[in-house]
């Protein structure tokens, strides 16, 4: 039996449960999350500072320390570069002759015209 409706997941499973349904011993299964969570246990948990990039995060670099280039919301603070790879976000800040992309993912050096 699929159940679907948020109000269902959430009453069974808790919070941040988008949908769910019954397996066979029927037991309510969550089956997605909201944004930036991701399911562990069947439990719906904060996925930021879990040190993996997930689906609405810009950046992880596995603490929710503010400063350090991926804020406490796993997005890249200003000034700041966090490669995309799959594994731990490692920021650098943007010093000297560079700046942002547009993208966050680099520091581009500044060129003298
Ligand atoms: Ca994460």
């Amino acid at each position: 039996m699929i159940v679907n409706t948020c109000q269902i997941c959430t009453t069974a499973i808790g919070a941040h449960c988008l949908t769910c349904n019954k397996n066979s011993s029927n037991v309510v299964v969550c089956q997605s999350c909201d944004i930036g969570y991701i399911i562990v246990n069947n439990f719906c948990i904060f996925a930021c500072g879990d040190g993996l990039v997930n689906n609405g995060e810009e950046c992880d670099d596995s603490n929710l320390v503010p400063g350090d280039g991926c804020a406490t919301n796993c997005t890249i603070e200003d000034n700041f570069a966090c490669p995309i790879n799959n594994s731990v976000s490692k920021c650098e800040k943007c010093e000297g002759a560079t700046f942002q992309a547009a993208d966050k993912r680099a520091c581009v050096k500044c060129v003298n015209y």
